[in-house]
């Protein structure tokens, strides 16, 4: 690819209203924790080439990143020591600094005399709220460029989109001018940068205080080389039974991207690209561009347009009305959040799906559907069902903390971006799901010997 190749502008917004200044560029990496195919570090490269200043890369490690556990920081930390190689190889030096970035940022940024902050893209309300802050007390432009979406969240829509359907048309109209390769990230060379002390990141994984009786996972290798690996198998053995397969929990037929994807190991347009060019039937490639750029960049949008997207309050009138008119009804079965956390229901696949979760941090897309609508069905509310939801999602979920969580749960158990179907006791007018249902697609006691070992 072009090296001079000028990125489009409308994927970086300013935060502040200061200028560029004469001094070195730091690119905050938070969000997209890779080296390659990524806006915002190519952004930065940019403008180290422009103004001739060198770069660096800060990560900023949050005391307490809403209670993340030792399974997602290990996943975390081992993804940045690679890009801390790749880093370094390119001549450009990256430093950890503690605690609050709306802090930290400016502070570092002061004591380095920058020129230019440029931040990673999240519609999160904790990063935006660092943000805010820091914009007020950086003394330089600072800059966010959405390294993230395929289509610059802010661009793709004004508004909070009701659906898919309404989404789609814009994404689509979209699609042909950023759906597009990368360049190489080319910064001004900065030798001094290689003589920096490596990171230490298992020292800093021992001296986090977080909740180390989630152990790492052993499954999956983290890493952007990993993710780039594992995309390239999924395309080459995996994509062409997509469309058709994609439900069956037994079938591996989806791609285990998106614990990548959340810890920005692995860019969405870079994969979409890749499937694009793949040999795989229409069929299968569009399933899959369904799933990874209109689904995962609604859900962007829903995050971004609503603050609360994570409390019962926010979800559609229509589908809070029908859900608290069946608050009261009777429930066949119900458990308080231990009983859920502890896969200790009378039901073995909605067990099987929490104890994967539990066990290896990832849950098929499938199961997730049902493992929701469940926790509706049998809790005590479905205000508490939500938040049941939201906090087994974020504990064990290694892509947990992220709006495609957010908005999966709210879409079960809220009819988010859904649309009223026929009532029913305790679902009201909720989409209903049920162990038949799962029956008709898929061997479930296969899927459940699979999690047990049984
Ligand atoms: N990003 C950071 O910039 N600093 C952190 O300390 C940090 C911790 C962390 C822990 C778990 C996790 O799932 C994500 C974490 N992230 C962290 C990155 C995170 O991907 C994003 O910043 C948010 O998810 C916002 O989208």
């Amino acid at each position: 690819m072009n090296n001079c190749h000028e990125i489009d502008q409308r994927r970086a917004r300013r935060l502040n209203l200061r200028q560029d200044q004469r001094g070195p560029v730091i690119y905050w990496m938070s969000r997209d924790q890779r080296y390659q195919n990524n806006w915002a570090l190519l952004f930065a490269c940019q403008k180290s080439r422009q103004l001739q200043q060198p770069l660096e890369v800060v990560f900023t490690l949050a005391p307490s990143f809403l209670g993340a556990p030792l399974r997602h920081y290990d996943f975390m930390f081992k993804g940045l020591a690679e890009v801390e190689a790749s880093l370094r190889n390119a001549g450009i030096p990256m430093t950890v600094i503690f605690g609050n970035p709306a802090e930290t940022l400016p502070a570092f940024a002061e004591n380095r005399r920058a020129g230019a902050v440029i931040s990673d893209f999240s519609p999160l309300s904790l990063v935006r709220h660092w943000k805010q802050n820091a914009a007020a007390a950086i003394s330089c432009a600072f800059y966010e460029v959405d390294a993230r979406n395929i289509v610059p969240c802010w661009l793709a829509s004004p508004k909070q989109e009701y659906a898919a359907r309404t989404i789609r048309p814009r994404l689509g109209a979209l699609r042909k001018s950023f759906l597009t390769p990368f360049p190489q990230p080319v910064a001004l060379c900065q030798p001094d940068s290689l003589l920096n002390p490596p990171i230490n990141w298992d020292g800093l994984l021992e001296k986090l205080d977080v909740d180390r009786s989630l152990k790492p996972v052993t499954h999956l290798v983290p890493g952007e080389a990993a993710a780039e690996k594992r995309l390239h198998r999924f395309i080459d053995r995996v994509l062409d039974r997509y469309a058709d397969k994609r439900n069956d929990p037994n079938a591996e037929a989806v791609s285990g991207l998106s614990p990548y994807l959340h810890f920005g190991q692995i860019s969405a347009q870079h994969a979409a690209f890749q499937a694009l060019r793949s040999m795989a039937s229409q069929e299968n490639r569009d399933a899959f561009i369904e799933e990874l750029f209109i689904r995962r960049e609604l859900a962007e949008n829903y995050c971004f347009y609503n603050e609360k997207y994570d409390v019962f309050d926010t979800l559609p009138e229509w589908a809070k009305a029908t859900l608290m008119e069946h608050a009261s009804d009777q429930r066949e079965y119900l458990y308080t959040p231990e009983e859920f956390e502890q896969a200790k229901t009378h039901d073995p696949l909605w067990n099987a799906a929490q104890l994967s979760l539990v066990e290896t941090g990832v849950m098929h897309g499938y199961m997730r559907m049902y493992w929701a609508k469940k926790i509706l069905e049998w809790s005590a509310s479905p205000a508490a069902a939500f938040d049941i939801a939201i906090m087994l999602n974020d504990r064990y979920a290694l892509d947990g903390r992220d709006p495609n969580g957010y908005a999966g749960v709210a879409w079960s158990i809220g009819g988010l971006h859904d649309r009223p179907w026929s009532e029913r006791p305790v679902y009201g007018k909720i989409r209903y799901m049920n162990a038949s249902g799962c029956k008709r697609k898929f061997d479930v006691p296969r899927y459940i010997a699979s999690v047990t070992g049984e």
